[in-house]
């Protein structure tokens, strides 16, 4: 059996949607978190020092996308591309949406919300000495902050944020009551994308009395986030 191992921050969308990705094949897999100063460790992984990385019997597979990709080869069953061409390209079209622009709501509403930002806090510090979330938490807020910044979306006030948000999320609830699945009649990269970036906005916390008055968006969101984990824990 294929030894794997997902390198990742528990928090970070992109590691969520890989770990559901290798959940929903039924993947078995073990996880390596970098808290803490471990985070500088994730530069002998990647040239880009960014998680997710997936190894697989010692090969190193860095970006979420790259990912599914090789997963969909070496794992056919259930596959993440929707054998239909006009679903896949749906599929991953929606993918870029949610990596390329979901995320920086997410962001956002984390850099806003001192909250959010304290359990990001937390998180990271887990499992390591005391004085390193201290530490690396105003970083960590700096950073995303300066990434929101020169996205710009951080120039809109936090109401005209939210209010841009909840009207995509409202469009998201349209499509789910029409299909299950964002792209075909099975989860898709697509599903994959965008639960990894709403579950952290469920972490975070502020807007979620709005979300669930989505219900096909939230009974989506619940049956992403409750599906069987297949990570080995040791
Ligand atoms: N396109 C990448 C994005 C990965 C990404 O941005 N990961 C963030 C965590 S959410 C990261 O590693 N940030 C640290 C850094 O940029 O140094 C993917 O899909 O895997």
């Amino acid at each position: 059996m294929k030894q794997i191992v997902l390198h990742q921050w528990v928090f970070s969308p992109f590691c969520t949607k890989v770990r559901k990705m290798l959940d929903y094949k039924g993947i078995e897999y073990t996880t390596k978190n970098y808290n803490g100063f471990l985070a500088l460790q994730t530069r002998k992984l990647s040239e880009t020092g960014k998680l997710p990385v997936l190894e697989i019997d010692g090969q190193l597979i860095q970006d979420s996308r790259v990912i599914a990709r090789h997963l969909d080869k070496h794992f056919p069953e259930k596959p993440l591309i929707p054998a239909d061409l006009a679903m896949a390209s749906k599929a991953e079209i929606l993918q870029d949406w949610a990596d390329e622009s979901i995320f920086f709501y997410e962001i956002f509403f984390r850099v806003k919300y001192s909250k959010a930002l304290f359990k990001v806090a937390d998180l990271l510090g887990e499992g390591r000495p005391f004085y390193e979330k201290y530490l690396l938490g105003p970083a960590v807020g700096y950073q995303l902050g300066k990434a929101v910044k020169q996205q710009g979306i951080a120039r809109y006030s936090k109401a005209m944020v939210e209010e841009r948000f909840l009207h995509l999320m409202a469009q998201v609830d349209c499509q789910l009551q029409a299909d299950p699945w964002l792209a075909g009649s099975d989860p898709s990269v697509a599903d994959f994308a965008l639960a990894g970036q709403l579950i952290e906005v469920v972490r975070t916390g502020h807007l979620n009395s709005q979300l669930q008055q989505y219900s096909h968006l939230w009974s989506w969101l619940n049956k992403m986030q409750d599906m069987p984990s297949s990570e080995v824990v040791s």
